[in-house]
């Protein structure tokens, strides 16, 4: 059993060619494409996230070890069984209406979609009914809103509001962005909130 050091060292450095080299590899030596994915990849993005929590990692680096992630991952998809397949749940993610930033919002959409989740990104300015929409068509678990203005916190909550009134069941509700706290997550009703993108991708794992 190989541990597969190689594969998470220049998945962290975030260099997508070598990743991909080094994938290719294994799978030519025979090695399972869904024990590269659990054992080697998706293990080293939860070592990316723990080094952007920790300030050693920054947003570009994130990045590149993201787009490398993604590359790997297209190379492994028509390998991967049923089973390796089925993912840690289903997560809508976007910026709440009004709001227009979305490069924190992209690198959690990233981050937790690089830790076995299956990501629908609604993008920016997303009325509420449209995260209602989601969660109705998607068997979704987990819902992640994202401001980064203090003037659409509020339309955080509406649409908390606006997914609880739905009726959905269930549903776990994780928000964040610049302006936004662990206390405004309590008063708003949400079931979590994290500061950045490696957090959120612990927080999703601890619900799924
Ligand atoms: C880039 C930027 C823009 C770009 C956005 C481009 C884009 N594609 O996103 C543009 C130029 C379009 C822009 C526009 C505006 N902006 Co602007 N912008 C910024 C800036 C400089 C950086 C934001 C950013 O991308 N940060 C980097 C990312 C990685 O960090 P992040 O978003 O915080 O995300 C991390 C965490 O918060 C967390 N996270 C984020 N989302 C989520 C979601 C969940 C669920 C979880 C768990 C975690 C999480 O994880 C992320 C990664 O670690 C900030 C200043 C700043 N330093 O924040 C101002 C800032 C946010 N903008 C500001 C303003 C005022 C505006 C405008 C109103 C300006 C204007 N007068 O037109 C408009 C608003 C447009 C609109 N309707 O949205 C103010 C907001 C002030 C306030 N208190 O509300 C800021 C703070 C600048 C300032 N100091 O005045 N902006």
């Amino acid at each position: 059993m190989t541990d597969y050091a190689d594969i998470m060292t220049t998945l962290i450095s975030g260099d997508a060619d070598n990743v991909c080299n080094l994938v290719q590899t294994e799978l030519d030596q025979g090695t399972n494409a869904g024990d590269i994915l659990n054992s080697a990849l998706i293990k080293g993005m939860d070592i990316v996230g723990e080094k952007m929590q920790s300030g050693e990692m920054f947003i570009p680096e994130v990045l590149m070890s993201a787009m490398a992630m993604n590359k790997a991952v297209e190379i492994l998809k028509p390998l991967l069984s049923e089973d390796d397949k089925a993912s840690a749940g289903h997560m809508v993610v976007g910026t709440v209406k009004g709001d227009l930033h979305d490069i924190g919002k992209n690198l959690v959409s990233m981050m937790v979609g690089s830790s076995g989740f299956d990501v629908t990104d609604l993008g920016v300015d997303v009325a509420p009914e449209a995260f209602v929409k989601t969660v109705q068509e998607k068997k979704t678990t987990i819902v992640a809103l994202s401001a980064l203005l203090t003037t659409t916190m509020p339309m955080m909550k509406q649409t908390i509001d606006a997914i609880r009134e739905s009726g959905a069941e269930g549903v776990k509700i994780i928000v964040g962005g610049a302006p936004v706290t662990q206390a405004f997550a309590d008063e708003i009703g949400a079931d979590g909130y994290a500061a950045d993108a490696g957090s959120a991708a612990k927080l999703a794992k601890s619900f799924a």
